[in-house]
């Protein structure tokens, strides 16, 4: 194993999960530039390769220091030949010449502005270039047919762009309680995702909301949207209904990995001023942004009590670190985790619990706190 500067060995685990990943860590000039890779992968539609660039620069994060030679990452997993080529010539050179060229080209330029856009995928942008399309202006001035979601992505693409402050989400989270504590008193609401982890900006606002009494959060999302549109808060929103059954047989074999809680999509609209004073200011009502308005994206999960610790986890990520979870589930427990449950097939039977620390006991994995899981 590798040596650290002490003569302390470092015991890196394979699986992110298994680590510990503050948000600050010494290797941002590598991983930033792996991490370029894995997103062109993803709009190649090559996931396993963009899994395989993540994985890399995650362990680089977990790393106590900073790399100055290909020395210090002896011994380390996940590094694959390619990755080791991006990492040598950037020691070497300052910069991999791959990495820049796609940064610089059309192809991986377009498809960051247009996925940029809420509502677009991968799918749907490659489409519009190969039609010739490259910016969201693009899609404006040509006549795209839009969806709705689309529509509200382009009209506020800019706002939206924009970082959302810890501020602005401590705002929103007001507003929340707000709706929820009028609609369900008792309810509990928990900051989620990259906020959770301790980020201080994100590209959204995630929330999860429960009640202690099984049963009692169901329509809960409609009745909370009701009072948000009716305070002229919300400039879009999709509410999806919750469809999870539980099978005695264990989860369905699912392609996707979205949960099906009952959710909200949304864009928030604050008030520049509150936003900066920190005071709420949601009196005002319409669906216009004007330019004293910030639209914010809002992501509402409605959990039944009884799968909140569940729900917890898989909506805290980052992303990395709930996929190496089921990895580590499937490949390395005969496991089934998903933010509704934890199925044990060689049992045949569900786990459940009450707390985050519960589920990682079950899947005989030391507690990593959520400020530790920025895999
Ligand atoms: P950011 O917003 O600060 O940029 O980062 P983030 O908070 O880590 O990312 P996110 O896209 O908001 O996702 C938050 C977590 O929610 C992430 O770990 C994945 C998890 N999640 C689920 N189900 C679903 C789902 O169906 N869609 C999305 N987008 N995220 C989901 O558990
Ligand atoms: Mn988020
Ligand atoms: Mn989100």
């Amino acid at each position: 194993p590798e040596l650290n500067g002490d003569g302390a060995e470092i015991l890196m685990k394979s699986y992110a999960c298994q680590r510990r990943t503050p948000l600050k860590h010494h290797n941002a000039f590598l991983t930033e530039a792996l991490e370029i890779l894995a997103q062109n992968a993803e709009f190649n539609d090559n996931e396993g390769r963009s899994v395989a660039f993540r994985r890399a620069a995650s362990v680089l994060k977990a790393l106590p220091h900073r790399v100055k030679s290909m020395e210090d990452l002896r011994c380390l997993p996940c590094l694959g030949d390619h990755s080791q080529r991006v990492i040598k010539e950037i020691l070497e050179d300052g910069s991999s010449r791959e990495v820049e060229s796609t940064r610089q080209s059309e192809q991986f330029q377009a498809m960051k502005a247009l996925t940029g856009v809420f509502g677009v995928g991968v799918r749907t942008a490659d489409r519009w270039i190969r039609e010739g399309l490259r910016t969201p202006d693009d899609l404006i001035r040509t006549g795209q047919q839009l969806n709705r979601a689309q529509q509200a992505g382009v009209q506020y693409y800019s706002e939206l762009q924009r970082a959302v402050t810890r501020a602005e989400a401590e705002l929103i989270m007001a507003i929340v309680e707000a709706a929820v504590n009028s609609v369900l008193p008792g309810c509990q609401i928990q900051l989620m995702g990259g906020f959770r982890r301790g980020k201080e900006v994100g590209h959204d606002v995630d929330f999860l909301i429960t009640h202690p009494e099984e049963g009692k959060e169901e329509g809960l999302m409609s009745k909370i949207i009701s009072w948000l549109e009716e305070q002229g808060v919300l400039l879009y929103q999709k509410t999806t209904r919750n469809s999870y059954v539980e099978r005695l047989d264990g989860p369905a074999r699912s392609a996707s990995n979205m949960d099906r809680f009952e959710r909200c999509f949304s864009i928030f609209k604050l008030h520049s001023s509150a936003s900066r004073s920190g005071s709420a200011s949601t009196s005002e009502s319409g669906s216009a942004c004007d330019s004293g308005c910030r639209a914010v994206r809002v992501d509402l999960v409605v959990s039944p009590f009884s799968q909140f610790a569940f729900a917890t986890l898989g909506w805290t990520g980052s992303k990395l670190f709930e996929r190496e979870l089921r990895r580590w589930a499937g490949q390395e427990k005969q496991m089934t985790l998903s933010s509704h449950t934890l199925y044990d097939s060689k049992q045949n039977l569900y786990l459940r619990a009450q707390t985050e620390e519960e589920i990682f006991a079950h899947l005989g994995l030391e507690f990593i706190p959520p400020s530790e899981r920025n895999a």
